[in-house]
């Protein structure tokens, strides 16, 4: 299929560094892009509303599988949902933005109502959330154990629903759920003490900016899967994406310097609010090449990803075994999964080093983990390659 060329892919770093001087990494879409779009594929977005009848998401805009209960409410947003949506599915129309799976269908799960996420209407969504491939989450919360705002009692139901999607989604393949680690690395919190990021069925990305570095913001935790590309800064968002039309949103048009393109986008998104769907788009490009594995659940994680290979140990690429014990056979399109993931997966090793992810499994036993903790308890002191 041909390559998009939309106008603003000049901006979109994070799918072609080629376009930026000083980025050294991407999602090295481009050579996956021509096969896949992310076709039939499609992913729920839990955040605030999204636009849907953006000229850039209206086209994959699903709105059949819209959650009863959730309220769509067009004066509940700032943006970000927008945002976070353009990422993954923003069309190949030849206009504005195109999204890492372009032609994947998106629905908005309205849980974030003016900033603030609501649990209840979480809670509302995760009871649907089965009906969709692949979930992204770019929320969570900036204080220790949610600020004590949700109960263990609260979140047992909410523990059912993705024990259940992660079972009967996908044709009983299972729904695969990606989220946000968090920005708050300065703060005194870990992205695993957040019952959102702690869950296990979900698999948690931490950000990177354009030189590979880790965000100076990007929350830590034994919990984190992958980076992927955003930001580098919270002050200096560049992640260009679609944004609420006209003065709404984040470009109201009234900053030319500051965010030179078409008021209906923007290329001031960042955090690990836009690290997620760049994982979330990948996911989809991954589940129409191939609709049969099985990514979630992360006790199986860290032996999947482990940090690079160490000289003296089994030869065989960790993601390469990953894609055997998922059930697949080795075929053609393996080598852009096993390369792109690999990509994500040893800047997380490099900078952060084998033995940190390891240090807060208190917060993984606190909800009620235990097997989960023990698991990484063996790892941290027999090395993960077992
Ligand atoms: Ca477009
Ligand atoms: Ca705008």
């Amino acid at each position: 299929m041909p390559i998009p060329n939309d106008p603003l892919q000049p901006l979109q770093w994070y799918i072609d560094r080629s376009v930026r001087q000083d980025a050294s990494v991407d999602l090295n879409v481009l050579p996956v892009w021509a096969d896949y779009s992310g076709a039939g594929v499609h992913v729920g977005i839990f955040d605030e509303l999204i636009e849907s009848a953006h000229p850039d998401l209206v086209e994959n805009y699903d709105s059949s599988l819209e959650i009863a209960g959730l309220t769509y409410d067009v004066s509940s947003g700032n943006g970000h949902g927008t945002a976070v949506a353009g990422i993954i599915g923003a069309s190949a129309n030849g206009d504005g933005v195109a999204g890492i799976a372009y032609d994947a269908s998106i629905t908005s799960a309205p849980v974030i109502y003016n900033t603030s996420v609501s649990f209840s209407a979480f809670v509302t969504a995760m009871s649907a959330a089965d009906r969709f491939d692949v979930v992204n989450m770019s929320f969570g919360s900036s204080a220790a154990f949610d600020g004590g705002a949700i109960t263990q009692a609260q979140w047992v139901p909410v523990a059912a629903s993705y024990e259940q999607a992660s079972a009967q989604g996908r044709n009983g393949l299972g729904t695969i759920f990606v989220a946000a680690a968090g920005n708050y690395r300065t703060d005194a919190t870990n992205s695993g003490l957040s019952h959102y990021q702690a869950e296990r069925h979900t698999i948690v990305v931490g950000a990177v900016g354009a030189d590979g570095n880790i965000a100076s913001y990007s929350s830590e935790g034994a919990n984190l899967l992958v980076v992927a590309p955003s930001s580098s800064s919270l002050y200096y968002p560049d992640v260009t994406t679609t944004d609420q039309t006209g003065v709404d949103g984040y470009n109201s048009g009234n900053n030319p310097p500051l965010d030179p393109v078409p008021v209906d986008y923007t290329i001031r998104f960042g955090g690990t609010s836009a690290a997620s769907p760049m994982v979330s788009g990948v996911v989809a490009l991954m589940l129409e090449a191939n609709a049969g594995p099985r990514l979630a659940r992360r006790p199986r994680h860290p032996r999947h990803l482990r940090a690079p290979h160490r000289p003296g140990h089994r030869s065989q690429p960790p993601l390469s075994r990953a894609v055997q014990l998922a059930g697949q056979r080795r075929h053609q399109h393996q080598r852009w999964r096993v390369s792109l993931l690999q990509r994500l997966r040893l800047r997380f090793g490099r900078r952060t080093g084998r033995g940190a992810p390891c240090r807060d499994m208190a917060g993984t036993a606190y909800f009620g983990q235990r097997a989960a903790a023990r698991r990484f308890d063996q790892w941290a002191r027999d090395g993960i390659d077992g």
